[in-house]
């Protein structure tokens, strides 16, 4: 028998989308931070200790889709949450980081930003 998948379901559609579970509650996360419009939470696959990812509640899929209420929400918490995360974890600086699209490394196709803490470099030790 054929297989015949609905063309019309994209890969950056809200239906399948792992951070919109997230949000919903089917799928677990460490919550970092949490407000009306955004939630921050511990990054699986972490590039460093405390690795954060700051999304809207809102299924935006990219950022050149967002709308200024969207990017607002995002912009006024994430000054916060990024100076909450390194003091949390002991970090010295962070880097913030968006992908957008496939060929950038976009993975998860709704709008999210990483703040990746940055640690001092301890040498002679052991
Ligand atoms: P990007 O390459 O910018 O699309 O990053 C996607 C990030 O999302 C990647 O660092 C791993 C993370 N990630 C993917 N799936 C999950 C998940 O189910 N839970 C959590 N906490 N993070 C996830």
């Amino acid at each position: 028998s054929l297989n015949v998948k609905p063309i019309s379901v994209s890969s950056e559609d809200s239906k399948d989308c792992t951070f919109c579970k997230i949000i919903s509650g089917q799928l677990p996360c460490i919550k970092v931070f949490e407000n009306d419009e955004i939630l921050a939470f511990l990054d699986i696959a972490p590039i460093s200790r405390g690795h954060t990812l700051v999304i809207p509640k809102t299924h935006v899929s990219r950022l050149t889709l967002a709308s200024p209420s969207v990017m607002s929400s995002l912009g006024s918490v994430l000054p916060q949450i990024s100076n909450a995360v390194i003091q949390g974890v002991g970090a010295e600086d962070f880097n913030l980081l968006q992908n957008n699209g496939k060929i950038a490394g976009q993975v998860v196709f709704h709008l999210h930003f990483h703040i990746i803490p940055r640690f001092k470099e301890v040498e002679g030790r052991g």
